[in-house]
Order: C-alpha cells, then structure tokens, then sequence
C-alpha cells in the first residue's frame, strides 16, 4: 500500500518528536486518554520530491473497465500518474504548447507568460517562474524549447516543493480533523475518500455530519460512512457545534484514532458562518485540548484564482493546516497551485482528479510538474 497518509508514532515526548516532522507540527500531547499499543501500519513514509515514485494500483476486477473517458487513454486501467496527466491535459497542453518552436526568443518567454496567466498560475507566480527559467535557461546554457521546457519542470517542482506535506495521524488520540470550504467543493467526497484509506490501515475513524443544514448533506456522509463501516454522530437540525463537541467525546470515549467533522459549504464573504466556523472550532478544543489538529480547507482546483482567495481568506479566520485541492481534472486552471505557493504556501495534502476512491492521491510537487509539462 502506498502511504496515503503517515502514521506517527505514539505521543512521545516533544524532545523525542520524529526529526522527520516539520516544524511547529508537534502540539501538545493529548491528554491522559490511555495510550493505545502502537498500531503497526505498513510503509510510514511520505513519498519524497526526488524519482517519480511507481505507485502501485489495486488491480480491480475486469468488470470495472470499458467506462469511456472523456478524453482516449491507451490503458484500460491507469495508474494514478496516468489520470493526473490526462486530468491536467488542458491546463497544461497550453503550456507545453509554448515550446514547440525551434528558437528562444522573447517572444517564446512571452507567450509562455500568457500561457502561465491563463493557466490561473497569477501575476506573481508566473513572474518568479519566468525570472527563474530565465536563470536556469542561462546557466544551462540550453539552446533548443525542449530544454528549457524541461527546466520548467525543475523549476515548478521547486515551487511547488513546499506544498508537499504528508497527513499525519497517532499523535495524538483521537486526531480531530475539521474540514471546511464553499459548497460543492468536494468536502464530504474527500473525507468519504480519506475515511476509506484510513479505515483500511485499520485505524478507528468517527464521523461527524456538522453540516446539519441539509438532511442531503448527513445523507451523503451516511453513505460514506456505511460502505467505510465507521461510526458517524449526526442530529437532526442539530447544532453544527454541538455536533462536533459530541463527535471529540464519543471519539476520546470509544478510542478513536481520527474523528473527522464535515461542515457546511459557506463563502468566506459570509460573515456570520465564518463566525460559526470558529465557534466549531473553540468547541472542539473545549472537548480536547490542542484540538483540531487539523483544519482542512477542500477547494474546487477548477475554480482558479477563486481558490486563492479561498485558501486566503479561510487561513485568516481559522488558521489552516492544510488544503485538499480537488477536481484538477479537466480544468485549464491547474496553474493555481503556483499562485498557492507563491502567494499563500500552506501544505496540499491530497489532489482530486475524479470522483472515484482512487481519484484522490497525495501531492507530490515533482509528479505534478511532470504531469503537467512532459
Ligand atoms: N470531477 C471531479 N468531481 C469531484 C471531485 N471531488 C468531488 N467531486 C464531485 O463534486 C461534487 C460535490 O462534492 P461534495 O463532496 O458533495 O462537495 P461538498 O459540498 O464540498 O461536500 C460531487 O458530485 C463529487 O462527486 C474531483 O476531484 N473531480
Ligand atoms: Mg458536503
């Protein structure tokens, strides 16, 4: 199994903290909840920036096969690399299109200019991209597109290096996650998604439908929750806190590893749900101190600049600790993990680029560069 997500070591004293962890991730540890025997979860790492790592695919029946894809791909059965780079096509055939000439010449670097603003990668990504390909351009003393095209893929994996962070879980008991966004955004798919993976490491997952404005939404997580066989805590007409503050009890009483809250769609213009947001947030560190541990904001990669502003705005109010960027399939927008970067860097855990379970992998900045350019 490839490492969807990273499995900590029990709460160890913060001296003792993996050196592998990025700063300020270790918070206080959870309080005296019985520390649970450490769960033996396979291949614990986080894939690195460096080789193109060969996820392996579960081999699904042949019965699952002819769908037909929207645009042909050899393969009946794709791995993940294969559905980034077809889910990507459009933003980055512009892209790569730039280099098909034979000369490099300003005229290349301002067409590539072009292709990078449409791409959503904005103003001051696609700046730094330029300045530093021209530098690379320079010091490679390349001669031909294709070169420099490649320099590109360097340079946005750098870029985008950053980004890369693992999800981590077994540091603290339960690890409460909070996960926020606009409506549509593809919140309750992405923790139907997360859920699966970390049921299936056999760690003990508890959901919370703290989006109690539509019966629909509960309904929905239901489902994910049934075919994950995880418990859920969901009330009618409930209060979205309430909920939440029930969900971390039940959690530290019935031993949970990850309790996991799906709120409300809201834009980040509506104040008064904003409000809200924190107030599930204060009430989830009343029922466990340091909680959440995570706050997660899924936004639509389909949607551009508008992400940005998302990824901004809701990082002010709550402090995020990381993104879920989902349906990068298909878009010509893809370039907003740049302008994310560059503009506000906090961690890509996951990428979506469909609607199916394996549709959503982790970020790695090279994989992606490559995707979109080679
Ligand atoms: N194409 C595509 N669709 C997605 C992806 N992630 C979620 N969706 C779809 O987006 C729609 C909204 O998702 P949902 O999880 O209900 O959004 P929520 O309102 O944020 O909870 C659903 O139809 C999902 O199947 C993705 O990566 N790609
Ligand atoms: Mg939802």
């Amino acid at each position: 199994m490839f490492s969807f997500f990273k499995k900590a070591p029990a709460p160890a004293p913060i001296d003792e903290a993996p050196t592998l962890l990025p700063e300020g991730w270790v918070t206080k540890p959870a309080s005296p909840a019985p520390v649970p025997p450490p769960v033996a979860v396979p291949a614990p790492v986080v894939a690195p920036a460096a080789p193109l790592p060969a996820r392996p695919t579960a081999p699904p029946p042949p019965a699952s096969e002819p769908e037909p894809e929207p645009e042909p791909v050899a393969a009946p059965r794709q791995g993940w690399l294969d559905r980034l780079r077809a889910g990507l096509r459009k933003t980055g055939s512009s892209i790569a299109g730039v280099f098909t000439g034979t000369k490099i010449d300003d005229q290349l670097y301002e067409e590539l200019e072009e292709a990078l603003l449409m791409a959503d990668a904005g103003v001051k990504a696609t700046q730094f991209l330029l300045d530093d390909l021209k530098r690379r351009v320079k010091d490679a003393r390349a001669s031909d597109p294709q070169a420099v095209r490649a320099l590109l893929i360097d340079a946005l994996a750098e870029l985008l290096a950053p980004l890369e962070k693992g999800l981590e879980v077994g540091r603290h008991k339960p690890t409460v996650m909070m996960v926020v966004g606009v409506n549509g955004a593809g919140k309750t798919t992405s923790i139907g998604k997360l859920t699966r993976h970390l049921a299936e490491a056999d760690q003990k997952v508890l959901l919370a439908a703290a989006d109690t404005f539509r019966a629909a939404a509960r309904e929905q997580l239901g489902v994910w929750a049934d075919r994950a066989k995880v418990e859920i805590i969901s009330q009618e007409g409930g209060d979205p806190a309430a909920v939440s503050f029930d969900a971390v009890n039940a959690g530290r009483a019935r031993g949970a590893d990850v309790v996991i809250a799906d709120t409300a769609g809201r834009l980040p213009t509506q104040n008064h749900l904003m409000e809200e947001l924190k107030k599930i947030k204060r009430v989830i560190t009343k029922a466990q101190e340091g909680a959440p541990h995570e706050v997660l904001l899924v936004v639509d990669g389909n949607t551009g600049q508008n992400a940005l502003n998302q990824v901004k705005a809701f990082d002010e109010t709550l402090g995020l600790t990381g993104l879920i960027v989902t349906k990068l399939d298909g878009t010509a927008k893809g370039g907003v993990l740049a302008a994310i970067a560059r503009e506000r860097p906090v961690p890509v855990y996951f990428i979506g680029v469909g609607e199916k379970l394996e549709d959503l992998e982790t970020f790695s900045a090279r994989e992606f560069a490559r995707a979109l350019l080679e």
